[in-house]
């Protein structure tokens, strides 16, 4: 039975690689961080088939030894310090889990068995202020907040230990990817969960930030198949994953308070409080690499994602209710 290790699995993505790694016939083993309550509402109905270990990417030692220990074929590295905000109040946190997190994991690699294949979770956060439209994996970086420059760090430290080491170390570069399981502070969920409350009478309004910022959105689910094949292939490599269309904030409200036959216009409230520093305006990927090496594509088409996230919510505020 082949061992995966995956870092970050109660967090949006790794619950839903889990579930593949399982399909697939892995042990997955998943490191959460020591904390003093329980965080594993994504992964509960995974619990008695996976084995949890407590592990942190600031601590070396907790790496080398969980590798040691269970001895993994493949590791995905999805933990991160991943909300953008934060990353702007948080920057030396930030810098030191998102970037040199990877570094940790990598030279723990190093040690333990250089044959381990690994998997970097990169963003399109590193193309930020795009220098060309649509981004491939060749078009330059531009961060535009701490966690993209930490991000690219990422990037190019997991590509250093491929050329210097000789590691099978592959970086996803992921577009924007959501679910009913994203965190309620991501502007997809924080409107999927308002349109509930609002249509619920819980709530009143959504305060949002910037309508008009642009990103390729699509569903958590189908991206993680994405991860899984980058370490099957013969060698390692850059890839790009996304849907290679675009939308606005302000479409997705759009869409999502309309499914529920509310008209966004009337609940939105546009708040300086949610406008960022430095902000994304445009994102959209180029992912004819993954299509034609990797042979991927995407099941959920964004129209589906907007509803099936209002759907969820709808659902689990109507049990609170
Ligand atoms: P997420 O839901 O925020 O999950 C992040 C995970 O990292 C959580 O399990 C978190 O644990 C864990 N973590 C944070 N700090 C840690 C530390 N010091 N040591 C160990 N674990 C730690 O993020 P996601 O959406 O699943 O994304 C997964 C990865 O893909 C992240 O690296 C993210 O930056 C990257 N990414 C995401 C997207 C996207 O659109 N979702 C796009 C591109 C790249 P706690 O529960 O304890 O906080
Ligand atoms: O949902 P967001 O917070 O995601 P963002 O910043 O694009 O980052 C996510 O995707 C990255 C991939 O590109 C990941 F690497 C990263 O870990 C994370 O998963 O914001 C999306 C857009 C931004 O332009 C923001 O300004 O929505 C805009 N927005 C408008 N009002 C808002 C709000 N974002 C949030 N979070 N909250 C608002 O009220």
């Amino acid at each position: 039975m082949p061992v995966a290790f995956v870092t970050g699995i109660n967090g949006q993505d790794g619950s839903y690689l889990a579930e593949l790694l399982l399909k697939k016939g892995y042990k997955v083993v998943g490191m959460v961080r020591r904390s003093s309550t329980m965080n594993y509402e994504r992964i509960e109905h995974l619990m008695d088939q996976i084995t949890i270990v407590q592990g942190d990417l600031h601590d070396q030692g907790s790496l080398l030894g969980l590798l040691e220990e269970h001895r993994p074929s493949e590791i995905y590295n999805l933990a991160a310090q991943s909300f953008v905000p934060t990353s702007w109040n948080q920057p030396a946190l930030t810098g030191d889990i998102t970037a040199l997190g990877v570094t940790r994991m990598l030279e723990a690699i190093r040690f333990i068995d250089p044959k381990i294949r690994f998997y970097q979770a990169s963003s399109s956060e590193m193309f930020g202020k795009v220098l060309e439209v649509p981004q491939s994996e060749n078009t330059p970086f531009y961060p535009r907040s701490p966690y993209g420059v930490a991000k690219v760090y990422g990037h190019w430290i997991t590509i250093n230990y491929r050329e210097s080491f000789n590691l099978f170390a592959a970086s996803g570069i992921l577009f924007n990817h959501e679910s009913p399981r994203r965190g309620l502070e991501f502007v997809t969920r924080k409107i999927s969960d308002a349109v509930a409350r609002i249509k619920l009478e819980l709530a009143k309004e959504l305060r949002l930030g910037n309508l008009e910022a642009q990103r390729d959105w699509g569903f958590a689910g189908d991206y993680v198949e994405a991860m899984w094949l980058m370490l099957q292939q013969a060698e390692p490599d850059n890839y790009v994953i996304g849907t290679g269309e675009s939308h606005s904030v302000r479409e997705f409200c759009e869409i999502a308070f309309a499914h529920v036959g509310l008209d966004y216009k009337q609940y939105v409230v546009q708040d300086e409080r949610f406008y960022r520093p430095a902000e994304v305006d445009l994102l959209i990927s180029d992912p004819s690499l993954a299509k034609k090496k990797l042979g991927w594509n995407l099941k959920v088409d964004f129209k589906q994602l907007v509803t099936m996230m209002v759907d969820a919510d709808m659902k689990r505020l109507r049990v609170k209710k």
